[in-house]
């Protein structure tokens, strides 16, 4: 077979990939997207779950860089379905004439830098090869799903499913009695849409977390309109806004307050306005300061215990106190509480009984045993780092991304990573990333990383390189970002802490879009400061 040789190897065709792709196609580059699934979408072609949504409203999390886009496609709700973001980005796939450079069933293997050419020869699993000036790592932060390894489950008569790989032609739990494992976003969207199906549903949970009201609501064709009509105010917000989506921060901190106003704040967002992340700016401090997020963690418990009409079950959904609110991820649901006063809808804490095997009738924990038709799995991922090192990545001197990330990920930005010329990584450790609305941020590192390879096609250059002494100091100012909130608390994903012995780092730019926007602008106004381009 022929290696292809081009200008960019793009790695995914999620949202990075895609946009990834059209911008260097409209910077006349040759190019090709390389998607290890059948289709386009990346995590809204795997997570078909029943109830996957997106918890971040759909008029932020869609594409800001054309106005015409934004204007012709309509959004059916707030909170848009896993299947309506899947048409949505095949919609923008074929709109802008993407679909020949994407090259599906392409699961790449290896990557390895050519230091005499200034390439990278990149190979996938079904053993095609391609060589290109630049890879660019549009892998996305949550596409390793992690199950655990559960001893016996060859043997469970029944039928198991992870969220992240769900049938394409769905399941149906008419009738069954379920076991689900875990209690993150995807656990808790999954529960009242299997509860309804099933017979049966236990749901077991290692840690309560906490989860809020989303809110959700058909748009009507007015409103919709209406929203339109205020489109570039709308995304203007969003820029300036810590997450990249605008949530009527409040800028006052839980001291500047009355107890009257702090209930009040903490309703409103509770209540209505959009509900969802809402709630994770309701005082200025509440991620710094423990005594004000406690009351936020406090308010929220309430708000469990007013739900969950069985006080042991509502006991159980509670999140402890260790853990302050909105530092493991926020759950956002419809109707998640609510669904444990259905008789047939059970809530067991497994945290000090843990699950020891799956048998062939179900599952065992150190002291009972769950029969059961079918086990699902929402357990999460390798997050963050997982899908890059699952690449047999290379660098100068053959050294691999898998060794050199053995104590955490290290990036320059979140961008380029010293070691690994003329590679760019979109929306992954060290930016902002999975702490944003994903979308804006992975527009803004696409357009910075075309800026710098403009920059260096002007030059003449083949080579761009993130300097040592950069990438330590950003990793430095990460490290010391997140040191100053909350976040390192939490035994997080966002911490590598969900899989055994990944490394403990905080593995996200934690201080928000508006400054770490600054930030990497500052780099490129300074003739883009901590690269070598040559
Ligand atoms: O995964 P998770 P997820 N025994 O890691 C439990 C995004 N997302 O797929 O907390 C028992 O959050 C684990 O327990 P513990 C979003 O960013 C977005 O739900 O480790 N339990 C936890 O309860 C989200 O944060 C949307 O103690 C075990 C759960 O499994 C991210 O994806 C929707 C276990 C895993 O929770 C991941 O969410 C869905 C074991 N051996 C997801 N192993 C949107 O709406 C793990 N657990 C955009």
């Amino acid at each position: 077979m022929t290696t292809m040789k081009l200008d960019m190897v793009v790695v995914g065709a999620g949202f990075a990939g895609i946009y990834q792709l059209y911008k260097a196609r409209e910077a006349g580059m040759s190019v090709k997207a390389l998607e290890m699934g059948d289709g386009v979408g990346g995590t809204w072609f795997w997570n078909r779950y029943p109830g996957a949504r997106c918890d971040v409203e759909s008029l932020d999390y869609s594409y800001s860089f054309s106005r015409e886009l934004e204007e012709e496609w309509e959004w059916s709700e707030r909170y848009a379905p896993q299947a309506e973001i899947l048409r949505y980005m095949n919609h923008v796939v074929d709109r802008f004439g993407l679909r020949d450079d994407i090259l599906l069933n392409a699961r790449v293997t290896t990557a390895h830098y050519d230091e005499a050419r200034a390439l990278w020869a990149v190979a996938t699993a079904d053993g095609r090869t391609f060589e290109a000036r630049y890879l660019v790592m549009a892998t996305g932060g949550l596409s390793i799903p992690q199950k655990p390894d559960l001893k016996g489950l060859d043997d469970f008569q029944g039928r198991w499913y992870h969220s992240a790989r769900w049938p394409t032609e769905g399941v149906d739990f008419t009738g069954q009695r379920v076991v689900l494992i875990g209690t993150g976003s995807s656990g808790v969207q999954m529960t009242p849409e299997i509860a309804a199906q099933a017979k049966e549903l236990t749901v077991l949970q290692r840690t309560a977390n906490f989860s809020v009201p989303a809110h959700n609501v058909p748009f009507t064709p007015e409103a919709l309109k209406a929203a339109k009509a205020r489109y570039p105010e709308r995304r203007a917000m969003g820029r300036e806004a810590i997450t990249g989506q605008f949530l009527n921060a409040n800028t006052k901190t839980a001291a500047e307050m009355t107890d009257e106003e702090r209930i009040a704040e903490l309703e409103y967002r509770w209540r209505g306005a959009g509900g969802g992340f809402r709630m994770l700016r309701t005082f200025a401090d509440q991620m710094s300061n423990l005594s004000t997020n406690r009351l936020v963690a406090e308010f929220a418990r309430r708000k469990i215990r007013e739900a969950v009409k069985d006080p042991r079950k509502a006991e159980v959904l509670c999140p402890k106190d260790d853990l302050p609110f909105g530092t493991k991820r926020l759950c956002v649901d419809s109707k998640y509480y609510e669904t444990f006063n259905l008789p047939h809808v059970d809530i067991v804490d497994v945290s000090a009984d843990p699950i020891v095997e799956a048998t062939p009738s179900g599952i065992r924990t150190k002291s009972r045993r769950f029969d059961c038709d079918a086990i699902v799995f929402a357990t999460g991922f390798d997050a963050m780092t997982g899908a890059l090192k699952s690449i047999d990545l290379r660098g100068e001197g053959g050294v691999a991304l898998r060794d050199k990330w053995e104590h955490g990920p290290t990036s320059y930005l979140g961008i380029g990573i010293a070691g690994f010329p003329n590679l760019f990584v979109i929306a992954g450790p060290g930016s902002p990333s999975v702490l944003s609305n994903m979308v804006h941020s992975i527009e803004t590192h696409v357009d910075w990383i075309m800026r710098l390879i403009q920059t260096a096609k002007a030059r003449d250059a083949r080579r761009i390189a993130a300097r040592q002494d950069a990438e330590d100091a950003w990793v430095k100012r990460c490290a010391d970002e997140a040191n100053k909130t909350l976040y390192p608390r939490a035994n997080s994903w966002y911490m590598g802490a969900n899989i055994e012995g990944k490394p403990r780092v905080f593995m996200a730019f934690v201080s928000g879009v508006p400054l770490y926007r600054r930030l990497i602008e500052e780099v490129a106004a300074n003739d883009y400061q901590g690269f070598d381009i040559a």
